[in-house]
């Protein structure tokens, strides 16, 4: 999509700290870090939002996770982390292109804000 940061980031228009990348799936650090290991999962090709998700989508959606799971383990995550999705705008969503965040490196709280 023209307009989309993170569609750029994907491409490389965009210079990120790729940690993970794959023909599907490329994860970058967060540029406002909210934990001490913050790093943002998307698919490559743009998905405005979990919203926008078909059954067709449930490979890509197992990448992911699987690549999420295998960065966790990476970044030293043993003791635990969080790996979420906000969607929309009440749901806390600020860029509109799929992205789920692997915070970790503290304690986490609940219930979020
Ligand atoms: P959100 O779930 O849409 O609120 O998360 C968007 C995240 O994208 C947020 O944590 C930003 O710090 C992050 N981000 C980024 O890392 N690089 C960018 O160029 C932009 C946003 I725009």
């Amino acid at each position: 999509m023209e307009d989309c940061v993170f569609c750029k980031i994907a491409s490389g228009e965009i210079s990120s700290t790729i940690v993970y990348q794959d023909e599907n799936v490329v994860a970058f650090k967060d540029l406002e870090p909210q934990a001490p290991k913050h790093i943002l999962f998307i698919p490559r090709r743009h998905i405005a939002s979990m919203a926008d998700m078909t059954d067709a989508d449930g490979p890509l959606l197992a990448s992911i996770f699987t690549a999420a799971s295998k960065v966790a383990r990476e970044l030293g995550l043993e003791q635990g982390y969080r790996f979420l999705t906000n969607v929309g705008p009440q749901g806390g969503q600020s860029v509109s292109h799929l992205h789920f965040h692997l915070l970790g490196g503290r304690q986490m709280k609940w219930p979020p804000g």
